[in-house]
């Protein structure tokens, strides 16, 4: 007779999808939206993660950029805040770490080479917040948590988090100061919320730039009540002041603006018959760092910005492609003649206006990914402006924005993550035995993952043994859900056990990690918290004597997670491994969930912000701006 293991492991059985994939009938992800309170979601049974149901409306894989994952970081619902990480090929879910109250601007960012995933997360309030900035490496260790530093209690703001080249990172801030407010007519020992933004350098942790408002723009003239700061090659910041519709160019020694592009104390003359300069209320402006132009002969100073340009604050809801519509947004403006041109422009596809929030991302092929603010749309389209990748995560088009539900920034990068937590398993076991049982595996936040191998024993301390492999199933989706046989279709073998494991096997077939074993007869309940598989194959023949023998599964030995992460990447990553502590969860007689995911201490969102007094003015005239100040007496 054969050996069990030969038999089985080439009987690859397809696996079931256990994720619900993106829908593309707009009509069914309506009736799914309203029966779920606008927020499509669903939920697993191996992990304890809430992930969006999507809707494509649109997709051409042929045209959209090649980066591997989407990033979203977001609200999730009154319950749920965290940064996602999406697979670009399928939009399954890939990792997810939704312990936060808010994330906002999650993408990832190059910092000494290294990729890293950051966000901000922090205290929600509308219009500003107070938080931290967070920096995972592709082992998902945090390695850099860093805020706003001598603002008394003022944190971080989550309006932007941009990293430079030199390993700092640039994000905006609100802080209250005394301020004489008498020239608009207030009070003269007022309390100003100023805006700005600080520079801090991740190594050091240093400030290496604090910028006010309030020190530069008068306060009749001006006001930044979101301020979108982005630093220059030459160390300069780019500031976009969305009440103001202006962007200015900050001087990295002196903190004067060098120019002002935009609003009513624009600088520049508009090539372009005023479509280049008339954005407004805009967010995420990026400078392009030296985009050579064939439009620009004798005119090699050229500098490229990038924004979404909101447009439609002040006139509301309006039809698509009109004079208030909401457009990603690529101006060129030569800084020494002071002239502005448009470059291109993209409306959505769906024709939705955006009032608040919105992004605009350069990718490397030349396609743009946008992100739609308060319509939860994203939107990649190719450099002519053909849109490649249209996807929403909720109702878009309506005039009013679904509270937490919205698009704030999506960005599109390449992500190779590698936890040091193992997978995680879930069974219903109908018999108390393998069989006829269903099998859950899924691994948050790993990308190497191709298939998943089941391994089954009537003794938990040998399941890893090579002839104890009943199955391997190709991996499909956040979690794949294996269907075992009662009895092996081609013999008469029984395959009936007590206990089950799973391993995730890479594409070259090495072992990446592996699960608990649980008990079959017990509920499902954890046998043992590890399971130790560490290769599909027999163990190698005993090496002879001296020389350091190579380990038989040279990745599987070299890789963290094939070991608990309490041996290995826990002292790099308290927080893996204290959520992983907190995560196990309970057990149902027939069925059970054990594992150890991201992270998931959830808290509720809680709206703690009392504007107890806004005061207002507007000045009108020439030489001035129309804006405002907003004057916080809270405190
Ligand atoms: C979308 O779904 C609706 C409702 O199920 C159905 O009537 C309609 O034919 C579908 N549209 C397409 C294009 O499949
Ligand atoms: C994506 O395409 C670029 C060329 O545009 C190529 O250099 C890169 O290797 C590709 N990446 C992947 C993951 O295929
Ligand atoms: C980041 O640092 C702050 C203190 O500055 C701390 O309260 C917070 O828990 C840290 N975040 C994480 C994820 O460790
Ligand atoms: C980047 O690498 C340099 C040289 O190894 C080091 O001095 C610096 O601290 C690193 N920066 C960060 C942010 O880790
Ligand atoms: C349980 O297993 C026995 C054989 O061991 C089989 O006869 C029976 O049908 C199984 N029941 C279910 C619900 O699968
Ligand atoms: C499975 O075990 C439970 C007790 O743990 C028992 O109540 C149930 O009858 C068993 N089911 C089968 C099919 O043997
Ligand atoms: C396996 O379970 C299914 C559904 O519970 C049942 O219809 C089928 O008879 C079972 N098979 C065996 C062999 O028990
Ligand atoms: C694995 O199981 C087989 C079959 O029971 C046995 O012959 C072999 O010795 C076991 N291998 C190890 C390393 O225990
Ligand atoms: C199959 O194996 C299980 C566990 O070893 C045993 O309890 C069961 O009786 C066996 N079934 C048959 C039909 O031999
Ligand atoms: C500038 O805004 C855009 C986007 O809304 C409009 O499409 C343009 O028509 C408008 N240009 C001018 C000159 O008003």
């Amino acid at each position: 007779m054969l050996p069990l293991p030969l038999l089985l492991a080439t009987l690859l059985i397809p696996p079931s999808l256990a994720d619900i994939p993106p829908l593309t009938n707009s009509s069914e992800f309506t009736t799914l939206t309203t029966s779920q309170s606008n927020f499509p979601s669903q939920t697993f049974r191996s992990s304890p993660l809430t992930a969006p149901i999507f809707l494509i409306n649109h997709l051409d894989p042929t045209l959209a950029s090649n980066a591997s994952h989407i990033f979203l970081g977001t609200v999730y619902g009154t319950q749920k805040a965290g940064p996602m990480i999406f697979d670009a090929r399928d939009l399954s879910l890939v990792y997810a770490d939704q312990r936060y109250e808010n994330t906002y601007a999650s993408n990832a960012f190059l910092v000494n080479g290294t990729r890293h995933l950051a966000f901000w997360e922090g205290g929600h309030t509308r219009g500003h917040a107070n938080g931290n900035c967070l920096f995972f490496d592709e082992a998902y260790n945090l390695r850099y948590n860093v805020t706003a530093q001598g603002l008394n209690d003022a944190m971080a703001d989550m309006h932007e988090l941009s990293v430079t080249e030199s390993g700092t990172v640039i994000f905006s801030t609100y802080f209250n100061i005394p301020f004489d407010c008498r020239p608009v007519g207030g009070p003269e020992d007022a309390l100003l919320m100023d805006s700005g933004f600080q520079e801090i350098d991740l190594a050091t942790g240093e400030l290496v730039f604090d910028w006010h408002a309030s020190k530069y723009f008068a306060i009749d003239q001006s006001y930044a009540e979101y301020t979108d700061a982005y630093g220059t090659n030459e160390g300069d910041y780019l500031v976009s002041a969305r009440h103001l519709s202006i962007l200015t160019l900050i001087d990295h020694k002196t903190g004067s603006p060098l120019w002002i592009l935009g609003g009513k104390q624009n600088q520049f003359t508009d090539l372009s018959g005023g479509s280049a300069t008339n954005f407004s209320w805009q967010h995420d402006a990026r400078i392009i760092p030296s985009s050579p132009s064939p439009l620009t002969q004798g005119q090699q100073q050229e500098t490229h910005i990038t924004l979404f340009d909101n447009h439609g604050e002040e006139s509301g809801f309006c039809p698509p492609e009109t004079q208030c519509s909401s457009r990603a947004l690529r101006i060129a403006i030569n800084p020494t003649l002071h002239t502005a041109r448009l470059v291109s422009q993209f409306f959505h596809p769906e024709g939705v206006n955006s009032g608040a929030m919105g992004g605009y991302q350069s990718l490397s092929n030349g396609n743009i990914m946008t992100a739609w603010g308060y319509n939860p749309s994203f939107v990649e389209y190719a450099p002519d402006g053909t849109p490649v990748l249209d996807v929403q995560r909720g109702p878009i088009g309506g005039q009013e924005a679904v509270p937490d539900m919205f698009a704030y920034r999506v960005h599109k990068g390449d992500w190779k993550g590698q936890p040091p937590w193992p997978p995680s398993i879930a069974v219903d076991a109908p018999n108390n035995s393998t069989h006829n049982a269903t099998i859950y595996v899924s691994w948050n936040g790993a990308t190497e993952v191709s298939s998943w191998a089941i391994f089954a024993s009537n003794d938990h301390k040998t399941i890893n043994n090579h002839t104890n492999l009943l199955i391997q199933s190709p991996r499909q989706g956040f979690e794949t859900v294996i269907t075992l046989p009662s009895t092996s279709t081609s013999t008469n073998t029984n395959t009936t056990r007590r206990y089950v494991a799973a391993a995730a096997v890479s594409s070259s077939g090495d072992v990446l990690g592996s699960t608990i074993v649980l008990d079959l007869e017990d509920g499902g309940n954890p046998a043992t918290v590890t399971s130790d598989i560490v290769s599909l194959k027999p163990p190698a023949p005993p090496q002879v004597v001296s020389s350091p023998s190579p380990s038989p599964s040279p990745v599987a030995s070299k890789s963290p997670s094939t070991s608990s992460p309490s041996e290995s990447g826990a002292a790099a990553s308290a927080s893996a491994s204290a959520s992983a502590a907190a995560e196990r969860t309970s057990t149902s007689t027939s069925t059970s969930t054990v594992g150890v995911m991201g992270a998931s201490i959830f808290s509720v969102a809680g709206v703690f912000y009392v504007a107890s007094y806004f005061w207002r003015r507007r000045r009108l005239g020439h030489g001035h701006q129309e804006g405002y100040r907003m004057v916080n007496l809270r405190d």
